[in-house]
């Protein structure tokens, strides 16, 4: 085995220890645990800063906080999203009462496809979520385009994009609302934990409230609320966590740099890059096979986890293909073949503060050695 101890697409980033004991210890002497307490209430005014947004509201998770954008924007009828995401997007919609509609990605960038987007708008479809995949931007202006064109709401699932940029500023500004995961396995965690963003005031304070039980005071309801709250300890961790971000920058950014020079004449892969913008996360390292490499993707990645190596096939096989949604609309598969053909060709490999540049280079030779040594076999299979 090459590895003693797994190598993990998404060991947890951790700040540090001490700065998060003393917050642990501030939120045991104040005894003030949850619903909005200092530490939330710091946590949200530095990511508002951070991002350069009027207004953070943080979440529970993402899943909650996609959900409650979701209310908030009083989505109705048919929603459309990429098939191609983590399935809490689907849900979030299915969890309201809506139907995803689901389009094509552009298979060069792994986000919406314009062209499958526009294809899919009925009399019944109300607004659109766009998702920055692995944290590289969707096509903003295009889908902004279409919202305004047939009078659609349009938000984002920025869940992977924390830290990153789009045309040289930071994501977290476009659409209505955009929200991010702070999940453990996140380039910014808070254990659990998440955020919706957004410029409109409005918007920012019906959220507020359906954050926590659609309470206005302490006994009026205005709102059918739920309870979306952060707790306090988790925005200790997302305040010592944020104070570290520039090192898990560098570190992803080497990792990433480890991956590449590793892969560079490769052709039976390609590492999918990042825009050269300032700044940006690096937290997904996404590989997709190409050529007869393609056909041997699930027995590389067996053959990963076999050396310790837990490489993903994020995010096979699209939401379409999976329940509710592959009862429900089995026929959603006919407006999708990119997505078929990526989500078969792609594999997510470790990285994160847990793994260094050295280990990126071994699993990037392994990848190496097995690839060719499958299109030897293959060559000798043609020619018995
Ligand atoms: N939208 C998008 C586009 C998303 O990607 C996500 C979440 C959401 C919305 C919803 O946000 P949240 O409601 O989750 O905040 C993981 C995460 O649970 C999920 O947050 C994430 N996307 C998704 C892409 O990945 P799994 O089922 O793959 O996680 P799991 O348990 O296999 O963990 C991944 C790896 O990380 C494993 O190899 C183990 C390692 N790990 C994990 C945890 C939790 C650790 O080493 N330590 C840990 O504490 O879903």
């Amino acid at each position: 085995m090459l590895f003693s101890e797994p190598l993990h697409v998404g060991k947890p980033n951790v700040g540090d220890r001490q700065q998060f004991d003393l917050l642990v210890d501030r939120i045991f002497e104040t005894r003030w645990l949850s619903n909005s307490g200092p530490l939330v209430v710091e946590l949200e005014e530095r990511i508002a800063d951070y991002l350069g947004v009027r207004h953070c509201v943080s979440m529970c998770n993402g899943t909650v906080a996609l959900e409650i954008a979701i209310r908030a924007l009083g989505l109705t009828g048919e929603v459309i999203v990429p098939s191609y995401t983590f399935v809490a997007t689907a849900h979030a919609l299915h969890w309201q009462g809506l139907t995803p509609v689901f389009a094509d990605i552009d298979p060069e960038t792994h986000n919406l496809s314009l062209d499958s987007v526009r294809s899919l708008i009925t009399p019944k479809t109300s607004g659109i979520i766009g998702v920055h995949l692995w944290g590289r931007p969707a096509p903003v202006a295009g889908l902004e385009e279409i919202a305004t064109e047939h009078n659609l709401e349009l938000m984002f699932d920025a869940a992977h994009a924390f830290g990153n940029m789009d045309s040289g500023r930071m994501i977290g500004s476009s659409g209505r609302a955009e929200v991010f995961s702070f999940h453990a396995t996140k380039f910014f965690n808070t254990f659990e934990g998440g955020a919706v963003v957004t410029n409109d005031d409005a918007l920012a304070e019906r959220i507020r409230l359906m954050r926590n039980f659609g309470f206005v005071d302490f006994d009026e309801v205005v709102y059918p609320g739920t309870n979306g709250k952060l707790p306090e300890v988790s925005a200790a961790m997302g305040l010592v966590n944020l104070a570290s971000i520039d090192a898990f920058i560098a570190n992803n950014r080497a990792n990433y740099e480890a991956y590449r020079e590793a892969f560079a004449d490769d052709d039976s892969l390609e590492l999918l890059s990042f825009a050269d913008e300032p700044r940006g996360n690096y937290q997904y390292v996404v590989v997709e096979l190409a050529g007869e490499a393609v056909q041997h993707r699930d027995r590389l990645v067996a053959e990963l986890h076999a050396e310790n190596i837990r490489a993903r096939k994020y995010f096979w096989p699209g939401c379409h293909q999976m329940e509710p949604y592959k009862g429900l609309y089995p026929n959603a598969g006919e407006n999708l073949p990119n997505t078929a053909v990526v989500a078969d060709r792609v594999v997510v490999l470790p990285t994160g503060s847990s793994v260094d540049p050295a280990d990126c280079a071994v699993v990037a030779g392994f990848i190496r050695e097995r690839l060719a040594s499958y299109a030897l076999d293959q060559v000798a299979d043609a020619s018995v």
